[in-house]
């Protein structure tokens, strides 16, 4: 009877494992961590041909106590557990957990000469182990980690895994300490929540930088408690006439914190002596013949200018960078400086000379569109490079550090071609490939890779008008600029990248984004 039942049962058994070894097999692709199509390309990525499995009794330990690194580990956590269902909880350790943990740790000390947002990122079987020397660098490996999971991480609602990631060791860091975007609050404004996913893409990206342009002929964006007509009137209307709007204090403080904590630095922008109509229309005081030009919603540039001859100016200027400063983490203050065609260059360079001194008053660092070479910069002023050579020139020969924003390629407000039904096209068509493919170190001459702080992708909004607009001119070409600041030029190639990020389609769509599907790439959807 005994023996009976075991030879009945001993084929089911044979039959079942056999089944589960089958069913295993299906969806068990070879592994290959160099093959994962991550953007921006890692540094170095060797790969050891297994998986780890992500499972619901997976824990994240953070080693230490510190609440930075808690917050890290919730912050992972958070983006895997709506898709997963998975509790993951997120502990304090002291000890290597071992099996089945994902772990995050800190080594070593970040004046060590290790670049400061790099990454090590081990991933056994048994273990994912990300390594860094300060939280940014564990931040930006946590997007590497996303990155590496099935697209339907990303999802809202539950979805069915198994969430495998391949093993292997990756090594990482950025080729330019400054990476951003620019978006223009001002020509058409966008809520706290628009700004908020425009930092998630960022951070997804391993952004560090977002540019806001607050203020311009068309609006005033932010609150300034000293001169409260500039939001209350300038911010009244903006591109089109339509009811425009503007930040209190508390919500671009929150913008600030939110920012902060995906490690990215907020670069406010008051654009000036020019773009400064809707100041101009708020005070009358600040108009060289004392009288409020009326509000403009159109789209031309150049034909505002502040009144450099009277001191008002520089008391109004003065208050507005202080405020703005006192909310804004990080060091800089951007002032503009671009298109001030009516300002006289004799006017324009000690205004601009003066501008600089107001900004280090306050603390700050200056960055300014780069026509503001042709003042005398102070040391640590960062010239913008858009689209004149000789500017660029200029700010090189002061000493000065570059950021590239080269019009005709990291212009992400203009059309991929004619068809494009946003966008400008005064810097020609941009398709992702024209983008994606050069090289800041080598694109104007005399400006070398020593010469660059980075890269930053202008978004303007004279016809963007809500989010899904700004997500089609964002995508694909943000992930592009994203990689030229962060991977060696060396690395990158536009024939591999393409292959890359076209199985970021299936990202794109898991996050919901409305993308350009460029006929350049083969796009991977999520049914695909
Ligand atoms: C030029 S770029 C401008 C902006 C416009 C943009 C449109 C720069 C420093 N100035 O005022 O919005 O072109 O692409």
């Amino acid at each position: 009877m005994h023996y009976k039942q075991q030879s009945q049962i001993l084929p089911l058994l044979t039959l079942g494992i056999a089944l589960i070894i089958q069913m295993s097999c299906i969806n068990q692709e070879p592994s290959d961590l160099s093959a994962e199509s991550i953007i921006p390309k890692p540094v170095s990525v060797v790969s050891t041909g297994a998986y780890f499995t992500l499972r619901s009794n997976t824990t994240i330990y953070v080693m230490g106590e510190s609440s930075e690194l808690l917050n890290i580990g919730h912050y992972l956590a958070d983006r895997m557990r709506p898709s997963t269902g998975y509790s993951l909880n997120v502990k304090s350790t002291l000890d290597d957990p071992g099996k089945g943990s994902i772990l995050l740790s800190m080594e070593g000390t970040s004046d060590s000469g290790v670049n400061s947002e790099a990454y090590e990122l081990v991933i056994t079987g048994k273990q994912i182990r990300l390594t860094a020397v300060t939280y940014a660098g564990l931040f930006r490996g946590i997007q590497t980690i996303r990155q590496l999971l099935p697209a339907r991480i990303e999802m809202t609602e539950r979805q069915e895994g198994p969430w495998k990631i391949a093993t292997g060791t990756i090594s990482d860091y950025p080729e330019y300490s400054y990476r951003g975007a620019m978006l223009d609050i001002a020509r058409h404004f966008f809520s706290v929540d628009d700004v908020g996913r425009f930092i998630d893409f960022l951070a997804y990206y391993k952004m560090n930088r977002l540019h806001l342009h607050l203020s311009d002929d068309q609006g005033w964006r932010i609150e300034i408690k000293s001169w409260p007509d500039l939001t209350l009137h300038g911010g009244s209307t903006e591109v089109g006439g339509g009811p425009g709007g503007f930040f209190t204090q508390e919500e671009y403080r929150a913008i600030v914190d939110y920012a902060k904590e995906n490690f990215i630095t907020v670069v406010p922008e008051i654009d000036m002596p020019a773009h400064t109509n809707a100041a101009l229309s708020s005070y009358p005081e600040l108009n060289c013949d004392g009288r409020a030009t009326e509000l403009y919603t159109g789209t031309e540039v150049g034909f505002s200018s502040l009144c450099i001859s009277k001191e008002i100016t520089y008391k109004f200027i003065d208050d507005v960078i202080r405020e703005i400063s006192e909310m804004t983490a990080g060091p800089y203050f951007h002032i503009g400086g671009d298109e001030s065609h009516a300002t006289k260059l004799s006017d324009y360079i000690p205004f601009v000379e003066r501008v600089q001194e107001i900004a280090a008053s306050h603390g700050r660092q200056c960055i300014g569109w780069d026509e503001i070479a042709n003042a005398k910069l102070k040391a640590n002023s960062i010239v913008q490079y858009w689209a004149n050579p000789k500017n660029a020139e200029k700010a090189v020969a002061q000493g000065a550090k570059i950021l590239m924003s080269p019009a005709s390629r990291a212009y992400i407000d203009m059309k991929y071609d004619k068809t494009t039904k946003y966008g400008l096209q005064w810097a020609g068509f941009i398709e992702v490939d024209v983008s994606y493919n050069w090289d800041p170190a080598t694109l104007v001459p005399g400006v070398g890779k020593d010469d660059i702080v980075g890269v930053e992708a202008p978004l303007w909004t004279e016809n963007i008008t809500n989010i899904d607009e700004i997500e089609y001119m964002i995508f694909p070409r943000l992930a592009g600029i994203a990689e030229i600041g962060w991977t060696p030029a060396e690395s990158r190639n536009w024939e591999e990248y393409r292959t890359r990020l076209g199985k970021h389609g299936e990202r794109f769509e898991a996050m919901g984004i409305n993308y350009y599907k460029s006929p350049l790439v083969e796009w991977t959807g999520l049914d695909e």
